[in-house]
């Protein structure tokens, strides 16, 4: 009588399955060490004298949110790093495709969070408040309103982002000093620079990209680079300060 498994295949075939099961998976770990991936650091930077933006002043719900709060429209660190600057890199070749992941903006102390975002189209937005005040999410392309969510601490709502380009928050329950930016993009490789300017791009299938960087405050800059299969590549972006507007 022939042996079998506990599905009821023969032995001998189920054997065989797994040999060919653990040749594809060898196959396919060497076809990934064949094409290792690079990276791409870098970091953007005001040169020249910053006059840093004042606080911006506070109408409602003073009780909670003080009389002022930070401008986030103009971080900048030590030896001029840039924050909240979007960079972006298109693949001048073929494009990767890659699923889109579910990012969040919060609502706490009176001001969104984070300030600056970037998410591949088709992903998700997960809207929510931290403060026991009410806010709302006003988000705009251009002057074309795409939501506008009353959001009190207990809500949450998701939102699809379905529509590439450049969103514009606002909260409209006359909080004046609040805003925040969120890219929605095509390409999945993508960073914001941290509070020192700094930013980096990992898992990058090598080839030539374009480089793009932009600043709600300084604008677009753009550049090409070329990613090595393996190797670490840099690049700087600097923005002149007499350039703010
Ligand atoms: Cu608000």
């Amino acid at each position: 009588m022939r042996q079998t498994n506990a599905e009821g295949a023969p032995v001998g075939i189920a054997r065989f399955m797994a040999l060919v099961a653990a040749c594809l998976t060898m196959v396919a770990q060497l076809h990934a060490q064949e094409t290792p991936l690079g990276k791409l650091s870098g970091r953007v930077q005001v040169a020249g004298v910053i006059v840093k933006p004042p606080p911006l002043p506070v109408f409602k719900n003073r009780a909670y949110c003080g009389r002022v709060v930070a401008n986030e429209t103009m971080q900048v660190g030590a030896n001029g790093g840039l924050a909240n600057t979007i960079i972006t890199l298109h693949a001048l070749g073929a494009p990767k495709q890659i699923q889109p992941k579910t990012i969040t903006l919060d609502n706490r102390a009176c001001a969104f969070v984070p300030h600056a975002q970037i998410a591949l189209l088709g992903g998700e937005l997960v809207l929510k408040n931290s403060d026991p005040i009410l806010h709302t999410v006003h988000a705009r392309i251009g002057g074309e309103t795409l939501f506008n969510v009353g959001l009190p601490h207990w809500r949450r709502v998701t939102e699809r982002l379905d529509r590439p380009g450049l969103m514009r928050i606002n909260c409209d329950v006359l909080h004046t000093w609040m805003s925040a930016v969120i890219m929605v993009t095509t390409t999945p490789f993508f960073a914001v620079s941290g509070p020192s300017g700094e930013f980096a791009i990992d898992e990058l299938p090598p080839g030539e990209y374009r480089v793009e960087a932009w600043h709600e405050k300084l604008g677009a800059k753009s550049a090409r680079v070329v990613i090595g299969a393996g190797q670490p590549a840099a690049i700087d972006f600097v923005y002149a300060a007499a350039a703010r507007s």
